[in-house]
């Protein structure tokens, strides 16, 4: 995501890949204690090559995920416990789906796709934050791109070259 309003300088910084398409999302605010649909949008493969797999890790504080199907891949949705129990519209949820992967497609490098799960983001999610999602981008022979790079207090993806993708959490209406 090459943004305008970027100094020439800060590009400099952080190399010329970070100027490419990263892996985003679609819809980069929600509130909490409401359903989201994220929307992973992937620019290009690794390098030149297809992406051939894509795990999304979902992080904690955020439940009842559903990812959509997928026309040509499989999904997989690995499940475990939560680090503690949360409310679901007054059913206590201790476990659920942690990661999805979807893998068995071919994307090329040189086309556009998107991943697209939704989820609960509950109460416990602070306003006023934002909330990482590392992605693992695999493609043939090994290769990959992990955005999984979290930033730091007062950083934004703009500081990092694979930063995970970021949803701003904004106050319950
Ligand atoms: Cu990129």
């Amino acid at each position: 995501m090459l943004k305008s309003i970027i100094p020439a300088i800060a590009l400099l910084a952080t190399g010329a890949t970070a100027a490419s398409a990263h892996i985003t999302l679609e819809n980069q605010q929600a509130p909490v204690q409401s359903t989201y649909k994220a929307v992973f949008r992937v620019g290009h493969g690794c390098e030149g090559k297809p992406t051939t797999k894509v795990r999304v890790r979902i992080p904690e504080g955020v439940i009842a995920v559903k990812p959509q199907p997928k026309a040509g891949w499989t999904v997989e949705k690995v499940r475990g416990e939560y680090a503690k129990t949360y409310d679901y519209y007054g059913t206590p949820t201790r476990e659920g789906v942690k990661e999805i992967v979807w893998s068995g497609g071919s994307l090329p490098d040189d086309e556009y796709d998107e991943f697209v799960l939704r989820a609960y983001l509950t109460g416990d999610l602070k306003p006023d934050t934002t909330l990482y999602f590392p992605v693992v981008q695999e493609c043939p022979d090994g290769a990959a791109e992990r955005w999984i790079e979290i930033p730091a207090e007062g950083k934004g993806a703009d500081d990092y070259e694979q930063p995970a993708p970021g949803l701003k959490l904004i106050q319950k209406k």
